[in-house]
């Protein structure tokens, strides 16, 4: 089909992304820099159809964050706290098992499981963790920790990085969430989140896990002091990685909540930045089979539009969102399954429920 952009610079990247051809740095700028949002999501919706049609995935699952003490600090989080400080806390055994007993006649498919990195917590913490989860749950599949916390486990154990994976997977680790990344960029960390794992050790991690068979998903926090190119950039180091390693599932733009954060002064990211991010990720993450549009983030009304800019999956039904509500989102904390789907039915998709690894459930 010939449609007519607003942005004369979107056709020569129609005509590559119909030939199936590689966007450039300078493509993913454009897709950004671009006022004509319709124009790019025409581009990234003709991808998303091409995938996945008109299916929109969803899964039951349920959020754990098994600490907020963490010793990072990092200046965009609002959830982590010191040792001792009010709100604190730390989840035993007991409390984790009470958790998901309170949600056991939810029909809960994936446990996603992370917290901070908290210095009283041993290694045996966290395999009695995957093992008591496994054990209470054990149709559901566990998605658990982000690079950061497996460079921490790693240290913290004494175990080279593949060993430390090998355990983990053992007691049950099937699959590992994006978070951690943030931006792949030396700039960011140092000004943003200095204590953390940076760029070269992320992808290290990424590349380690991937390679021991466990799948991961990539996120990008957008919405701070990160310029476009910046964006782009970590973009195609994603893109560069799953060529190597085939082993992302999905890539989550994750939207900057700045409330209660050290950077409260910036605003909030707005609904075209939103889609802008949707839309890029589809169109420059050309090897990522789904592209995720987090309700808990951007909210659930434009979380529907952004199945039509590229996002072919909603996330979940969460149960308690506990990281973004603390910096302020204003979407609910859990959704139902009836609510999941009724979202994805009336912004005109046929809701497929799935598994940690996009296999279909049946629905009940
Ligand atoms: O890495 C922290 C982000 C991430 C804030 O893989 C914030 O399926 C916005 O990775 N405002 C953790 N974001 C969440 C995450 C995730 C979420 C949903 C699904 C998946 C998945 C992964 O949350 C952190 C950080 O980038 N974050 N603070 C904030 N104030
Ligand atoms: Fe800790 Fe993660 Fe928050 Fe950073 S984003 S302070 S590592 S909990």
């Amino acid at each position: 089909m010939n449609i007519s952009f607003l942005d004369e610079r979107l056709e020569s990247i129609y005509l590559k992304v119909k030939e199936g051809s590689r966007l450039s740095k300078e493509d993913g700028i454009c897709i950004y820099d671009t006022q004509d949002l319709l124009g790019i999501g025409h581009i990234a919706n003709y991808v998303r159809y091409n995938l996945h049609g008109n299916k929109a995935f969803y899964v039951n699952n349920q959020h754990l964050n098994y600490t907020n003490i963490c010793k990072n600090r990092c200046r965009f989080c609002a959830y982590a706290k010191d040792d001792g400080e009010k709100g604190s806390y730390v989840w035993s055994m007991e409390e984790i098992e009470k958790r998901l007993m309170d949600k056991i006649e939810e029909p809960v498919a994936e446990l996603h499981i992370v917290g901070g990195l908290n210095e009283n917590l041993s290694f045996e913490y966290f395999i009695d963790l995957l093992k008591t989860v496994k054990r209470v749950r054990p149709e559901a599949s566990i998605k658990a920790f982000t690079c950061v916390e497996i460079d921490y486990l790693s240290n913290l154990s004494g175990l080279s990085l593949e060993e430390t994976v090998h355990q983990l997977k053992e007691a049950g680790l099937e699959m590992m969430p994006g978070g951690g990344a943030e931006v792949l960029n030396t700039r960011i960390h140092d000004a943003l989140f200095p204590k953390k794992i940076g760029h070269d050790r992320w992808l290290e991690i990424v590349r380690t896990v991937h390679k021991a068979g466990i799948k991961t998903n990539a996120t990008m926090l957008y919405g701070h002091i990160e310029t476009l190119e910046e964006r782009v950039d970590h973009l195609i180091a994603l893109r560069d990685l799953q060529d190597e390693t085939n082993g992302f599932t999905a890539f989550i733009p994750l939207a900057f909540h700045s409330q209660n954060t050290q950077l409260s002064h910036l605003p909030s990211t707005t609904a075209m930045d939103d889609l802008k991010n949707v839309a890029a990720a589809r169109l420059m993450l050309d090897n990522f089979p789904h592209i995720k549009a987090y309700w808990v983030m951007i909210g659930e009304s434009l979380a529907q539009v952004a199945l039509n800019f590229g996002a072919d999956d909603l996330d979940g039904t969460i149960i308690e969102e506990r990281i973004t509500h603390t910096a302020g989102a204003k979407s609910a904390k859990g959704l139902t399954q009836d609510l999941m789907e009724e979202m994805i039915r009336s912004a005109g998709f046929e809701p497929v429920q799935r598994d940690s690894f996009y296999n279909p459930i049946q629905s009940k």
